[in-house]
């Protein structure tokens, strides 16, 4: 074992069932992963609550292999998004993985990462705001908990139906806009505190951007969304670069 990092980022794959094309790359990707790391950003399941056996069972495939990348030593770390939520109980405290709920800081080899789903970039998007903070509420993760199975399984997907429209119409309206925000966050979040890379999605907006620091650039890099391009973020010693998932698991420069 060596103390090289190869670190692998994906975000906004919004998986539905097992036949799609998608499902299918995505099982074909972990099975040939070899990872010290793999940060799964949010919005993996296009819908996961909870710990319902639903969900479990529907995506037991994917569960399977990333149980077996953990028990050979590569670290997961999961980010929740807006499509999956109350992810601790189960794929923390039972299947061992790291949950985080906000941006959080890495130290990766030599690296400073900042990772984060990306949902909280638009300091106006009240809307949402509003509906991140009552999705957390102690009073939702208890109707998510103790509501039957079905009906939870029923309202998530209407909810993140509306999500979906509401995320693509916001950004497909104003992909330059968006840029602009990332941009902006990018830059206040680096003079919050400094990091080499900054990687998110959410927006669905796939998008490269460095910080110019003195002679140094630091890349702020969103991930965008499977449904229009799977790109998976690897960073490794000598640097970090996005790449396009193609099928049997490899992967190529973009
Ligand atoms: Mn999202």
């Amino acid at each position: 074992m060596n103390d090289q990092i190869k670190a692998y980022f994906v975000s906004d794959i919004h998986l539905g069932s097992v036949n799609e094309p998608n499902f299918i790359l995505f099982h074909q990707w972990l099975q040939n992963l070899k990872a010290t790391h793999l940060f799964l950003m949010g919005d993996i399941f296009d819908l996961w609550i909870g710990e319902h056996e639903y969900f479990k069972d529907k995506y037991k495939l994917i569960i399977d292999e990333l149980i077996r990348l953990a028990k050979e030593g590569t670290k997961i770390h999961y980010f929740e998004g807006n499509h999956d939520l109350y992810l601790k109980s189960y794929w923390q405290n039972e299947l061992g993985f790291k949950v985080h709920e906000q941006a959080e800081y890495f130290q990766l080899g030599k690296w400073v990462i900042r990772a984060e789903h990306g949902d909280q970039v638009d300091p106006e998007d009240r809307g949402y705001i509003f509906l991140r903070w009552f999705l957390r509420t102690r009073f939702m993760r208890f109707i998510a908990k103790n509501l039957p199975q079905s009906l939870v399984v029923k309202i998530g997907e209407k909810a993140s139906e509306s999500s979906r429209h509401y995320t693509s119409e916001v950004k497909s309206i104003t992909t330059e806009k968006t840029r602009e925000k990332l941009h902006i966050h990018a830059e206040k979040a680096y003079k919050e505190k400094a990091f080499d890379w900054l990687i998110y999605g959410h927006v669905h907006v796939k998008d490269e951007y460095y910080i110019q620091v003195g002679d140094k650039k630091v890349g702020a890099f969103n991930l965008g969304t499977w449904l229009k391009e799977p790109l998976v973020f690897c960073l490794e010693d000598s640097g970090g670069y996005l790449s396009k998932v193609s099928g049997l698991g490899t992967t190529t420069s973009t």
